[in-house]
C-alpha cells in the first residue's frame, strides 16, 4: 500500500492551543508525523511518495473563495496589526450578534471564519494547509487509478473544516476535497466514514444536502465532547442529502465491542447504498491513552478495525486525522493499514 507525504506539512508549526483555559504547546505537532513515518519505514508497508501539487481548484471546490482567501493571508494581516501572539478568535458573530458582516479587522474576520477557539493561525498554516490536501488528492489520485488503497498521511488534519470555517486544528477538509475529486473522476456515490473520536462536523456540513456523498461518523457523544454542536444522531441530512448523513455518538469510555458494533452497521448502510469507493477520516485518537479523548481502543484493536474496513471490498483512501502525542500513534496506524491490506487477499 503507498502512502503519500509531504514535508510542507511541517510548516504548521503553532506554538500555542487555548486548553483547559491556558496556552499550551498544541497537541497537534510536527512530531505526529514523524511517529507514523518511522512506524511506517519499519512495517514494509509500501513506497512513501512525495504527491504533486494540485493547486487551488480542487480547494476552492468544497470551500468558499473569501475563506481561501482569508487563510492565505491571515498570518500577514494579523502581523501587520501589530499582535504579538499567534492569530486565535476572541469574538464570533454568536447567536445573539450579526452574522451577515465579514468585518474589515483581522480580529473580526477571525471570529467569522473560525468554529472554535483551541486553533490558531501561525506562519506557515496556509503552505502547510496546501501540503496536507496535495497528500489526501496524491492518495485519492493514485486508488482511482490503480484500484489500490492508499494512506494519506495528512497533516494538519481536516474533518472539522468546514465550507467557510477552520477550528479544531483543521483548515482544509482533506476527505472533502478527495471525495470531491473521486466524483469529478467519474466515481458514483462515495463513502465517507470518519473514525476520528471527535465528530467530522466539517465534513457533515459539506455534503448535508447531497446525496452523491455518503457520510458517516462514529464518534464521542457531543452532549459531552468537542465539537458539542453538531454529531447527534438525529442528523440525518436534508433536501436530497435526506438519508445521507449518519452519526454514531457514544459515551466516554464506550467498549470496543460496542463501537464494532457501530461500525457493522455503518458498513451495512455503505454497502446498501452501493458507494463505489470509501475514503476513511482515519483519526486514532479512539486509543485509550489518547491525551484528549475517551474511547478505549487498545493497539490491538486497530488491526481488527484495518481487516473489518477490508471486508467492504471497496477502493479504499485512508487519510489521517487525529490521534496526538503519544508514541503509539505510528503502531496504531500501521495496525489499522496492515489489517486492511492482509484481509484483503
Ligand atoms: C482532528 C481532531 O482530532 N481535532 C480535535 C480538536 C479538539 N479540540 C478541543 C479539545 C478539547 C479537549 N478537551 C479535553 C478533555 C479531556 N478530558
Ligand atoms: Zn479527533
Amino acid at each position: 500500500m503507498l502512502t503519500f507525504y509531504s514535508e510542507g506539512s511541517r510548516l504548521r508549526q503553532a506554538r500555542t492551543e487555548l486548553h483547559d483555559g491556558a496556552l499550551v504547546t498544541p497537541f497537534e505537532c510536527p512530531e505526529r508525523l514523524d511517529l507514523v513515518l518511522k512506524q511506517l519505514r519499519q512495517s514494509g508497508l509500501g513506497e512513501i511518495r512525495t504527491p504533486n501539487a494540485y493547486g487551488l481548484a480542487p480547494v476552492q471546490a468544497v470551500h468558499d473563495k473569501d475563506y481561501v482567501t482569508f487563510l492565505a493571508n491571515c498570518w500577514t494581516e494579523w502581523v501587520s496589526a501589530g499582535h504579538k501572539g499567534e492569530a486565535i478568535p476572541n469574538i464570533w458573530p454568536a447567536r445573539t450578534l450579526r452574522g451577515d458582516r465579514i468585518p474589515r479587522a483581522i480580529s473580526g474576520q477571525l471570529g467569522y471564519y473560525a468554529l472554535a477557539a483551541e486553533t490558531s493561525i501561525s506562519e506557515g498554516t496556509f503552505e502547510a494547509a496546501m501540503a496536507s490536501k496535495d497528500v489526501a488528492l496524491g492518495a485519492v489520485e493514485h486508488t482511482l487509478k490503480t484500484g489500490e488503497p492508499s494512506f494519506g498521511l495528512c497533516r494538519p488534519p481536516g474533518h472539522h473544516a468546514a465550507y467557510d470555517q477552520f477550528g479544531g486544528y483543521c483548515f482544509f477538509n482533506n476527505a472533502a476535497i478527495a471525495a470531491q475529486r473521486a466524483l469529478d473522476s467519474g466515481m458514483g456515490r462515495v463513502a465517507i466514514l470518519d473514525v476520528d473520536f471527535h465528530h467530522g462536523n466539517g465534513t457533515q456540513q459539506i455534503f448535508y444536502q447531497r446525496d452523491d456523498v455518503l457520510f458517516i461518523s462514529l464518534h464521542g457523544d457531543p452532549e459531552v465532547t468537542f465539537p458539542y454542536y453538531s454529531g447527534y444522531a438525529d442528523e440525518h441530512g436534508q433536501g436530497q442529502g435526506e438519508g445521507f448523513n449518519v452519526n454514531y455518538p457514544m459515551p466516554p469510555g464506550t467498549s470496543v465491542a460496542t463501537w464494532m458494533a457501530a461500525l457493522d452497521q455503518a458498513l451495512a448502510r455503505i454497502h446498501a447504498a452501493k458507494c463505489e469507493c470509501l475514503i476513511v477520516s482515519l483519526g486514532v485518537d479512539i486509543f485509550v491513552d489518547d491525551p484528549i479523548s475517551e474511547f478505549t481502543f487498545s493497539s490491538e484493536d486497530f488491526t481488527l478495525l484495518g481487516k473489518r474496513l477490508a471486508h467492504a471490498g471497496l477502493p479504499s483512501v485512508f487519510l489521517m486525522e487525529g490521534g496526538y502525542a503519544v508514541e503509539a500513534i505510528g503502531v496504531n496506524v500501521v495496525n489499522v493499514l496492515q489489517g486492511f491490506k492482509q484481509s484483503m487477499e
